[in-house]
């Protein structure tokens, strides 16, 4: 099936196109001649009662979830990251719900659907979504991914191109587990932006970029502990709307920044992503943001390390070089781990009522 087409037998919820049944056109190079035998997947396909299958595996990036989709997925052709996931956020949302929301996935989960990369210099392209739609990019989603991919026995270590929609993303797999990203170039758009809050008063804070738009703030005075979540969600929420309304309608992330517990830490943070679950990682779009924060401010000079700590403990290591030092563009490198959780197969059976997950958006 070519990009446009569907037949009624892919067709999703209510006529929207599906996704192939065992696509296995989107395929990475890494994974040429190792797909997985003709199987049942391929039998069960041909018989109409038979469950959709999708192959996946799951992982942990300090905390923070990912599903990657290795097999299954809608073909999206073969165009660049950023028109692949333009196609599957027009027509295969009930894809993206059915893989990360309940009763499959939850809030916190990230999906990475595996692409065939453009350039044969990559070793993989990814498209990041979350409980209500797509992403930009995603730190903590790559590092997860480039586990994934040697847990597999795709990639060993050292570095491989990743493509996404935002830009490509250099990942070295440092250890087992370990893995250390060249983020897509980052910046601050706006300094010293000031909302006035009902309920939290005035809250100033930057816009900045790092894969990922963000807002990012160390005015609030709610500890950053784990007891908290709940009024630091309602904070980040309300900040949220706030930024948006002023002016920065693509901030979808917003940061909130304290003393850090781990002596070691620099800082500690809360993020809130944009389905409003927070990230249990310091998030690597979001420690990319504020590497170009405080880079722009001087307050961390090229090569040194910044620790970010997230609200459950964990820390990822940011460290950043000038792209351009007159315009403060930084190419950030954010190094964390990750641990694979799981790995099956996901089954939508047509005549369950939530084949294609109980949507939050
Ligand atoms: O690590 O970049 C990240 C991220 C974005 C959303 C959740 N995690």
């Amino acid at each position: 099936m070519t990009v446009g087409e569907s037949s009624s037998l892919e067709d999703g919820p209510a006529n929207d196109p599906s996704v192939s049944k065992n696509s296995h056109q989107d395929k990475p190079h890494a994974v040429r001649g190792d797909s997985p035998s003709p199987s049942a997947l391929d039998s069960a396909s041909q018989h109409s009662r038979q469950p959709r299958a999708i192959e996946f595996v799951d992982s942990h990036t300090a905390g923070e979830p990912t599903r990657v989709v290795i097999e299954g997925g809608p073909d999206l052709g073969t165009g660049s990251l950023a028109e692949r996931r333009e196609l599957f956020q027009a027509r295969f949302d009930h894809f993206r719900s059915a893989i990360v929301n309940e009763p499959r996935g939850s809030d916190v989960l990230v999906g990475a659907l595996l692409c065939e990369p453009t350039d044969v210099a990559s070793t993989a392209g990814v498209i990041f979504f979350n409980n209500v739609g797509v992403l930009n990019g995603c730190g903590h989603g790559t590092i997860g991914l480039v586990v994934t991919l040697f847990h597999l026995g795709r990639i060993g270590h050292g570095t491989h191109r990743i493509e996404t929609p935002v830009g490509t993303v250099s990942a070295t797999l440092i250890g087992e587990n370990q893995v250390a990203i060249e983020n897509v170039p980052s910046y601050r758009q706006a300094k010293d932006v000031r909302l006035t809050i009902d309920g939290l008063g005035e809250v100033v804070g930057d816009v900045a970029w790092g894969g990922n738009w963000f807002f990012l703030t160390k005015s609030i005075s709610i500890p950053l502990e784990m007891s908290s979540i709940d009024a630091l969600t309602d904070a980040a929420w309300r900040i949220r709307k706030a930024v948006n309304a002023q002016g920065f309608p693509d901030v979808d992330h917003v940061e909130l920044f304290g003393a850090p517990s781990d002596p070691k830490a620099d800082s500690k943070s809360f993020v809130l992503c944009p389905g409003k679950a927070y990230d249990r990682s310091p998030c690597g779009t979001g420690t990319s943001a504020k590497l170009a924060c405080l880079a722009a401010d001087g307050d961390l000079e090229e090569g040194d390390a910044w620790v970010q700590e997230s609200i459950v403990g964990t820390s990822f290591v940011g460290r950043f070089r000038w792209q351009d030092a007159e315009k403060q563009i930084i190419v950030p490198t954010v190094t964390g781990r990750a641990w694979v959780t799981a790995e099956g197969r996901l089954l939508l059976d047509e005549s369950d009522p939530f084949a294609w997950g109980i949507r939050t958006a």
